[in-house]
């Protein structure tokens, strides 16, 4: 069996991080094996919650998973707590990575225009340089400026071209190396729909979805969930990323009509069928 490991931290409530990936991935066919960072009450987007750090325990959990020799065909990564646990991180990605290991690093930092409270300079430059070591990334037009080191209020002035989606394309593909194989732009806003743009080496296209309401908790964690899974089983980005979108589209309607806390997140479990159709 196909195994991932999801460095992340676990929360009680809010239907992110962990509690996303593991049925995400489970349900796809493939051991998830946690690699929980901090544990919290709620994700910090509730106005009070309990929050356990747990990075000082970081290094004895991995050598453990060391001394265990096993080796995985996916890592993900997403929130990061401190800059100290991205530096973990790092030395997690140099041990356990191998070239059959798809490296998909969420560059969680930032959101409409808004860097995280919690994310200092110094975290968003190491998030940086952990998405240059990814196979896959997955920012939003916020997170994608900050890689790109471009001005979101500059990109957002193009918001009504008609070239818009292309020009945002062509800034993700600056962010392509020989080891960064793929940025997929998600959650972009124009003329009514929502898009995820995917650029590769040698192609580009983009998936729309239709818009229910605002943003919800854990969208972004269940993406890069089922982007990963389906790259770790070999299907090709473009097809996984409709698989996602649908999935998404689906769990975000439905929680939209149901009215929802945008901080409970979405109600993907009755819809992870969606994602074994293709
Ligand atoms: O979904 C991203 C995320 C993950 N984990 C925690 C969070 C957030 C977003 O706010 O607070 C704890």
């Amino acid at each position: 069996m196909k195994r991932i490991a999801v460095i992340g931290d676990i929360s009680g409530f809010g239907r992110c991080s962990l509690t996303a990936s593991i049925p995400v991935i489970s349900s796809l066919g493939i051991e998830c094996c946690p690699f929980p960072t901090a544990v919290l009450s709620a994700q910090t987007g509730y106005s009070s919650y309990h929050f356990i750090d747990l990075t000082s325990e970081f290094t004895a959990y991995a050598n453990e998973w060391q001394k265990l020799g096993y080796s995985f065909d996916g890592i993900l990564t997403g929130y990061i707590a401190s800059p100290l646990q991205a530096d973990l991180i790092s030395s997690f990605i140099e041990k356990f990575k191998t070239e059959n290991t798809v490296l998909l690093v969420d560059p969680v930092m930032a959101d409409d225009g808004e860097i995280y409270g919690t994310y200092s300079n110094e975290l968003c430059e190491k998030v940086t340089e952990i998405a240059k070591k990814a196979d896959i990334i997955t920012p939003n037009l916020t997170e994608l400026c900050v890689l790109a080191g471009l001005e979101y209020s500059d990109v957002i002035l193009k918001s009504e071209d008609d070239g818009y989606i292309e020009f945002i394309g062509s800034v993700a593909d600056s962010l392509l190396s020989n080891t960064l194989k793929a940025v997929i732009v998600t959650g972009v806003r124009f003329k009514g729909e929502i898009y995820n743009i995917v650029c590769e080496k040698n192609s580009r296209c983009h998936i729309k979805s239709q818009i229910f309401g605002g943003s919800y908790s854990g969208t972004g964690d269940l993406f890069a969930s089922v982007i990963c899974a389906k790259a770790v089983l070999g299907v090709p980005l473009k097809s996984a990323v409709e698989t996602a979108s649908k999935f998404l589209e689906k769990s975000v309607k439905s929680s939209f009509y149901e009215g929802t806390d945008r901080n409970d997140g979405i109600n993907f479990q009755k819809y992870l069928e969606v994602l074994k159709n293709d």
